[in-house]
């Protein structure tokens, strides 16, 4: 997701954490204010473009070998590369930033980096290997020339809500934590914690991808990569793609919610 997405989902975890785990967090981040998970939510992003942040660059997602949109589905072993993937960084950085031993510089990184993987592994095309994750699957979006995985980080989710900044991520996660509450997602949210295991960050977060994947057949590209290079998808396309955008909000800020809850009981 770009910066709005990752906001957005920073900010509906901060509506879902008990005390406990606001308090937990805003100590680790050294920051006590409201935003203390939206500030730190786009860092991993600014990081893995410099030189010291470059080893985690294959942290955002993970190339699902699939063959969409004939059969999609995520398999650890054979996806997850030697140099790292979302779910092994979220499993890593879940041990590390409950580690007190560590360095406080060092679980600092530990909470942003899952504060960011949890949304990236909701973007259906972070668990995809076709065409580096729809990178090179040239588009036109509203008369400009890009990419279809640049349309499901940036430009759907902004043309939905007008805007990029902090406050309009603040009002997006308002609109879906009442979704969450009382709304549309209300008699789904509690299944979607399902199998969330402290003690198994991998099969936690693989239930999350695969969940995530598998979009990646039925609505990203359900007609194969073709029918979505000579159209612009700004029309008929956004209108199918945009609940399930919304929906994977929903999904990755309340299971950051319950997975930042779970490290904070945890590990007291
Ligand atoms: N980004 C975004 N929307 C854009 C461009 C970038 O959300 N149109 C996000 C994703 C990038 C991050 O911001 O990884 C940093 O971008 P930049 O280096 O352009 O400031
Ligand atoms: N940005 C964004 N969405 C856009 C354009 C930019 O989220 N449509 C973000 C990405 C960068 C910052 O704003 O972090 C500045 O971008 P730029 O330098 O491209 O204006
Ligand atoms: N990306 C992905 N899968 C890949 C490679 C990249 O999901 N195999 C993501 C990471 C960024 C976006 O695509 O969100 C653009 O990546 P880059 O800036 O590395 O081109
Ligand atoms: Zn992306
Ligand atoms: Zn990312």
């Amino acid at each position: 997701w770009g910066n709005l997405g990752h906001e957005t989902v920073a900010y509906i975890a901060t509506n879902f954490v008990s005390s406990t785990t606001k308090t937990y967090f805003q100590n680790i981040l050294g920051d006590t204010t409201t935003d203390y998970l939206a500030n730190v939510a786009t860092w991993a992003d600014t990081y893995r473009y410099t030189t010291a942040g470059e080893y985690s660059e294959p942290y955002h997602f993970i190339d699902a070998n699939d063959n969409p949109p004939t059969s999609c589905g995520v398999d650890y072993d054979r996806d997850c590369d030697s140099a790292g993937c979302v779910v092994s960084a979220i499993n890593n950085y879940t041990t590390r930033v409950q580690e007190t031993s560590l360095k406080s510089s060092e679980r600092i990184i530990a909470a942003k980096m899952i504060i960011h993987f949890v949304g990236d592994i909701h973007q259906p095309l972070h668990d995809e290997n076709l065409d580096v994750g729809g990178n090179d699957i040239d588009v036109t979006y509203a008369g400009t020339s890009t990419n279809l995985h640049h349309i499901w980080d940036t430009n759907m989710p902004e043309q939905l809500v007008g805007g990029y900044t902090l406050a309009d991520a603040k009002t997006w996660a308002a609109n879906l934590t009442t979704g969450i509450k009382t709304g549309t997602y209300k008699s789904s949210a509690s299944s979607w914690l399902t199998g969330m295991d402290l003690s198994d960050p991998v099969s936690s977060s693989m239930i999350w991808a695969q969940d995530s994947n598998a979009y990646v057949c039925t609505t990203v590209m359900p007609n194969g990569v073709s029918s979505v290079e000579n159209v612009d998808l700004s029309g008929d396309y956004y209108d199918t793609a945009i609940p399930v955008i919304e929906e994977q909000i929903a999904k990755a800020g309340y299971r950051l919610a319950a997975w930042l809850n779970l490290i904070a009981t945890g590990s007291t």
